[in-house]
């Protein structure tokens, strides 16, 4: 299977409304802030530069829309967006849901979670939105580098009870980000 995604950042929205129009199938990237997201889009694509693209200072947008080789990556803003004003949350607020609810080429969810602690409340709230809505995720442990060997298999097996798809990644680990883009490449030609 082709594995290099070459991921190019395309766009980013501000509001539901103004969200890329495409054709094609489209995961989202979310999780709370510092769990490794941005990290992970560089590590895809081998480009370390490539998510601060969509991360200028002070104009931090909602959806940020990533073209890979089978479809489009969405990264979003971790939860709570605490460098953002009160207005813009509650924004957010009403914006976020409407993506989950209404985007069709939506197919899957990746939900980035620090290894050391992972699937806290806001992660739990967002896999109780994705079961609701009948959309598969799956949970990503990220940092794996910070744990041993045996505390990983630990967090994988006690999060495999849970979670039907998990899998570990570390960006100096280059096994795990390319198992990353096979699952990747699965969910989006699936
Ligand atoms: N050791 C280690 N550090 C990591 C790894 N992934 C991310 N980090 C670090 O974690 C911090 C946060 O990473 P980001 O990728 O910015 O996190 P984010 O989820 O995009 O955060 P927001 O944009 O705030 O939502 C950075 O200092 C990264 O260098 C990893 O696999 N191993
Ligand atoms: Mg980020």
């Amino acid at each position: 299977m082709e594995t290099n995604l070459d991921l190019q950042f395309v766009t980013s929205a501000a509001s539901y409304d103004q969200c890329l129009n495409h054709e094609e199938r489209e995961i989202a990237f979310v999780g709370a802030s510092n769990a490794g997201k941005s990290s992970a889009i560089n590590a895809l694509s081998n480009n370390k530069k490539l998510a601060k693209v969509s991360k200028t200072p002070g104009k931090t947008k909602l959806f940020n829309f990533f073209k890979c080789k089978q479809g489009y990556i969405v990264d979003f803003p971790g939860y709570g967006f605490s460098k953002v004003s009160k207005v813009q949350k509650k924004e957010w607020s009403r914006e976020i849901p409407k993506y989950f609810q209404y985007r069709d080429n939506l197919i899957g969810v990746l939900i980035f979670t620090d290894i050391r602690h992972p699937m806290k409340e806001s992660d739990l709230e967002m896999v109780s939105m994705l079961v609701d809505l009948k959309l598969p995720f799956i949970v990503v442990l990220t940092k794996s580098d910070k744990v041993s060997e045996s505390e990983k298999k630990d967090a994988e097996e006690s999060n495999k009870k849970i979670f039907s798809d998990v899998m570990s990644l570390s960006i100096k680990d280059q096994e795990s980000i390319t198992d990353l883009r096979k699952e990747i490449s699965v969910l989006l030609s699936n």
